[in-house]
Parts: structure tokens; sequence; C-alpha cells
């Protein structure tokens, strides 16, 4: 059934802020023209009643599925702990890590389904979702089938990260050699095997993983046709970017401590940089990333949410864009093309989704909105009129 949508205002997600009157004609789920004036012969004409006209976003970084709740560690900060104080008591992503160990696929399904579905309310057709919270075999699988379970829940796109990589359990503490080879890497070969793995992700960091410890994995991914991403230099330069380069990586995340040297690495690379702005704002943060140096380099900003429950309890792409803004200076058309184009990119999905353009999927979100920029300066206001996603209002 071919569709004209007409009355937009698009924008069409590749660069600027200025929305066109362009008319899109879509059949069976897919854009196959964008002009001032569409052939509507046959068409179902859809009225997009003066609508601005987006992609719709993508968030291509979270935790979303996950058990328990980390509000007494939150409130342990306000008096003064650390984040990483918190890890090192046994607390942190260990203790979501319980918490997660204790629930069954149902469990996790209905604990994540009411944060999916904030997420889809401000326009969200595409999520990430990433494991990281069983840090054994079998949770880790339980995560990304709930992940998969989602996807049929909900009319969305979910694209799934093995993060077995994230923490240490206490049984492997100061072994992260060992944990990568009994843990990671095995459950990984299992989770491809179910069909559960879209990526393989790591945390780099003084708390987590070292370079030497994550390059195994990286390379069992590799061997398996997986790409990779990566947290890093997110508390500390680590060096992670420079490893996630080596091996192609599809985007390289959080940054703050990252140098310019880094950004060339990823320009080099073709990876883009997801920067997440809610955690760094949870943690107060002071060190932002470094903006101008990835602008030099040429490399792609995303914006992301990092939904986690302990740095960054943020079910908000909307409140997301308005943080890169204030907190990173980060221009209107950075944060627009940064939960579209460029976050599309980061899940390998640029030909699919995030952009509107002949060929790609018709996932829109349709805004009572005067100005892109309104999707950005507000804070707690959604201005979401419809959602399309593979050519449908949902
Ligand atoms: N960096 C983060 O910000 C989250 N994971 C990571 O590697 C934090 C996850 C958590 O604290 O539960
Ligand atoms: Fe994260």
């Amino acid at each position: 059934m071919k569709k004209a949508w007409i009355n937009g205002r698009v924008l069409t997600g590749a660069e600027g802020t200025d929305p066109q009157p362009l008319e899109i004609l879509t059949e069976a789920g897919r854009i196959v023209d964008l002009a001032p004036a569409v052939d509507r012969n046959g068409a179902e004409l859809v009225d997009c009643g003066g609508a601005l006209v987006t992609p719709a976003l993508v968030d291509c970084h979270t935790h979303l599925v996950h058990g328990g709740d980390r509000a007494r560690e939150f409130e342990m900060r306000l008096d003064g702990a650390s984040y990483e104080d918190i890890a090192r008591a046994g607390g942190g992503i260990v203790s979501t890590m319980r918490a997660t160990r204790a629930c069954s696929v149902d469990d996790l399904v209905a604990s994540a389904l009411p944060r999916l579905d904030h997420l889809l309310a401000e326009g969200v057709g595409t999520v990430e979702i990433k494991s990281g919270y069983g840090l054994r075999i079998e949770t880790e699988l339980d995560m990304l089938r709930a992940a998969r379970r989602l996807a049929e829940l909900r009319p969305v796109r979910v694209v799934t990260s093995w993060l077995a990589a994230h923490a240490l359990p206490e049984d492997y503490k100061g072994r992260g050699a060992d944990y990568v080879a009994d843990v990671a890497i095995p459950g990984l070969e299992q989770a491809v095997a179910e069909g559960l793995v879209d990526a393989v992700d790591g945390f780099c960091e003084g708390i987590a993983f070292t370079v030497e410890e994550l390059e195994p994995l990286f390379e069992a991914a590799r061997a398996m046709g997986l790409p990779v991403k990566l947290h890093a230099e997110q508390l500390t330069r680590s060096g992670g970017t420079q490893l996630a380069a080596r091996h192609g990586a599809l985007s390289v995340d959080h940054l703050e401590y990252a140098t310019a040297e880094d950004a060339a690495a990823m320009a080099a690379a073709g990876s883009v940089a997801v920067l997440l702005p809610g955690a760094y704002y949870m943690l107060r943060e002071e060190q932002v990333p470094p903006v101008q140096a990835l602008r030099a380099a040429g490399v792609p900003i995303a914006l992301a949410t990092d939904c986690n429950p302990g740095t960054s309890p943020v079910t908000s792409i909307l409140m997301t864009l308005n943080m890169g803004a204030v907190l990173y200076r980060l221009t209107v058309a950075e944060c627009l093309a940064g939960v579209t184009a460029h976050a599309a990119r980061a899940l390998r999905l640029g030909a699919e989704t995030g952009r509107i353009a002949p060929g790609l999927s018709a996932d829109f979100a349709l805004w009572d909105a005067a100005l892109p920029a309104n999707l950005v300066n507000r804070i707690g206001f959604n201005p979401l009129k419809a959602r399309v996603f593979k050519g449908d209002f949902v």
C-alpha cells in the first residue's frame, strides 16, 4: 500500500535545521520518494497537518534491561561518596548484578517495558540495549533474550550489544583476563549461536577492564564477524579509544577524558563519538568531552541516554538533547543529527533508519513544534504528535 505524507515540514536528519515543505511517498514500510510534490497516484493521503516531521529518533546507547534500582546509592552520593567509592565497596554495577541475577526473563521484560515506553513516547523508533548486569553467562544471555522480546512487544527496532565485560563479579576480583576468557568470550559464542548479539561492547576503565584484558574479546568478536564498540575515557583516560579504533569500532562512547589524538584515531577508523551527557550530569563530572577536537577531526557525534540504574537513570531522549546543547555546547543541528543520522550510523543502521531518504525504513516522528530548536531548548515538555514505524502510525 502506497502512502503520500503531505503537509509536513520535513527535516531529513542529514544536516541543518531548516525544515522543507517536502512530501514523502512510502510503500510497504519504506520511503520510495521525497520531493516537493510526489506522485500521489494510487496512494492513500496522510495529512501531517503542518507538523514538523523528523526521522524517528535513535537511542544508540542504553542499559534499558536490568533488575533493581539504585536510589539508595544516589542518596549515598548526595552524602559525599563517589561513584568509584561505591563501586569498590561492592555497590554500583555489581549491586545491579545481584538484582538482575534474581530476575527471570519475564521479570526483566516487565521492568524494562515502562522505560522503553517512555522513550517511545518521545519519538524513539530504534533503541540499542546492552547486556552487562549478569556477569555470568546465563544471566547475560537472559538480558539479551529480554531485549529481543521487547522488540516483539512494541513497534520498535532493537539492536543488542554483548557487554559481559562491564564489571568484575566478586569471584573474579583482580582477574579480568580470566573473566574474559571464562565468561565474556564463551558466553559470546553462545549468544551468537542463539542470534542474540548485534555488536560487542566493553567498559575500559580503572574500575573495570584494561586495554590488554579487552583485546582478546575484541579479537574474538571480529573473528565471529561482529562489530565492536567501547565505553572509554569516561572517568579517566585509559587508552580505550585507541584500542577501539584499532578494531574499527562502530562507536566509542562517553569520551570525557579523550584527547585530540583519540579524536584523530576515531576519524581514521570511521568511529562515531557517542556522547552521554546524562551520566556526566548525574556524576557532576567537570571534564567535558573534546567536542572541538571531534568536530575538527570530522568525527560524527551522536547523543544517547545511557539509560542505566546508576550513572544515568534517564529515559528522556529530549532531556538528553537539552543536556547535549547546554552542558556540551553542541549546536541544535548537532543535537538532532546526534539522535538521528549519526546515532543510526553508530548502530550500523545508516542505510536503514535515522534519515528521511528514499530506500530507508519509513520511521518518522511528527512534532507540534514551530522550530527544530524547540525539541532541544525546552525541559520536561514533549511535543510529540505521532510516531510512525515502518510506514504505520503507532
Ligand atoms: N558506564 C556507565 O556510565 C554505565 N556503565 C558504564 O560502563 C554505568 C552503569 C552503572 O553504574 O550501573
Ligand atoms: Fe553505558
